[in-house]
């Protein structure tokens, strides 16, 4: 009998790596997704799996939605990636995003315990609950304090509490997965990373002569999502439920980015190409982050696979040979 995996947030970047994750380790996969007009599956059919998935509509808002889309999909393993996940949007959306990433975990853990309280459940949490706890040199391990700084990361905190209450409450096989910056070829332009290796392939091909951004000091431990996604499948094929940090254990700011975009791109003198906008700032900015992963690699056995040098790298040839 294959397993069923039941994917929240299937049309975004770490559902689309899952779902191909997954049906390669012959998973039947359910999706859920949002019946919007402008509903896209790009990332989908980057992997040419769109097909191959049964996709449930409905809305992480919407208790009776998942509800059926539980019944429905009779999961062995549920992963909840819904969220809005653009934290600097959450400062114009503060409720949209409470109620998406704080309550939309909590509706789905409900629908669990009630109706199908064997599944295993994977809640991503990320570093973003990590905030303000910072300092040089300093890594967040999954013993460091929560500091949110924006109401995306708040919300994730209360998802996360959630979420270890239900494993200490009613038993349920609940992990969280403390994931940390994770990008790809196929991540939302809105990002950083996206951002640059998009903005930097427009302007080798002559298509643009700037980049607009915010902040280029803050750090960032930046990883692969393919790698990362095993990292959650991981989690859910142990003995007993518990949290991890997902991270690479290095850190590097956005100059750092910007430095290793153009070099991929072969353009020397980046500087004359980035305009600062004020409006690209954050009204709070996480400064630092750096992850320790070594307990999911003593546990898991799960290391990254991918350098950030190979990633930007990825990033920077895949955007000059799509916009070529
Ligand atoms: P982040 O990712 O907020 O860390 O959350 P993002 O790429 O948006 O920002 C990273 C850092 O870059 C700075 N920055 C800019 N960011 C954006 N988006 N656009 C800009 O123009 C810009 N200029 C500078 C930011 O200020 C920030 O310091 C991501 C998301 O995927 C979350 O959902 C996830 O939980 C965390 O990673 C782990």
């Amino acid at each position: 009998m294959k397993k069923r995996a039941l994917i929240t947030g299937i049309t975004g970047q770490d559902g689309a790596y899952l779902a191909k994750f997954l049906l390669d380790k012959d998973y039947e996969v359910y999706g859920f997704a949002s019946r919007r007009v402008n509903q896209s599956y790009s990332n989908l059919d980057y992997f040419g799996i769109t097909n191959d998935i049964n996709i449930v509509f409905g809305d992480i808002t919407d208790q009776s939605s998942i509800n059926h889309a539980v019944k429905t999909s009779r999961p062995h393993e549920v992963y909840n990636l819904a969220a809005m996940s653009f934290v600097g949007l959450s400062w114009q959306e503060p409720i949209h995003t409470a109620q998406v990433d704080g309550m939309g975990p909590l509706y789905l853990l409900e629908s669990i315990r009630n109706f199908s309280p064997n599944a295993k459940m994977y809640q991503a949490s990320t570093s973003e609950m990590y905030g303000n706890n910072w300092e040089a040199d300093f890594t967040q391990n999954e013993n460091t304090t929560f500091r949110p700084r924006s109401p995306y990361g708040s919300a994730k905190v209360f998802a996360h509490h959630s979420t270890v209450n239900y494993r200490e409450s009613y038993d349920l096989f609940a992990c969280c997965g403390i994931l940390f910056n994770h990008e790809s070829p196929i991540r939302g332009l809105e990002f950083v990373t996206r951002k640059i290796t998009d903005g930097v392939a427009r302007i080798k091909h002559g298509l643009s002569d700037r980049i607009e951004l915010g902040n280029l000091d803050a750090r960032r431990d930046w990883g692969f999502a393919g790698d990362y996604v095993e990292a959650m499948w991981m989690m859910l094929q142990q003995e007993t439920p518990d949290d991890y940090v997902i991270a690479t254990g290095n850190t590097w700011s956005i100059r750092d980015l910007l430095t290793l975009a153009f070099e991929y791109a072969d353009i020397k003198d980046w500087d004359r190409y980035i305009v600062q906008n004020p409006k690209f700032m954050r009204p709070a900015e996480v400064p630092h982050l750096k992850g320790d992963p070594s307990k999911a690699k003593n546990d898991l056995g799960w290391e990254p696979k991918t350098s950030f040098q190979d990633l930007v790298s990825m990033m920077v040839k895949e955007d000059i040979s799509r916009l070529g």
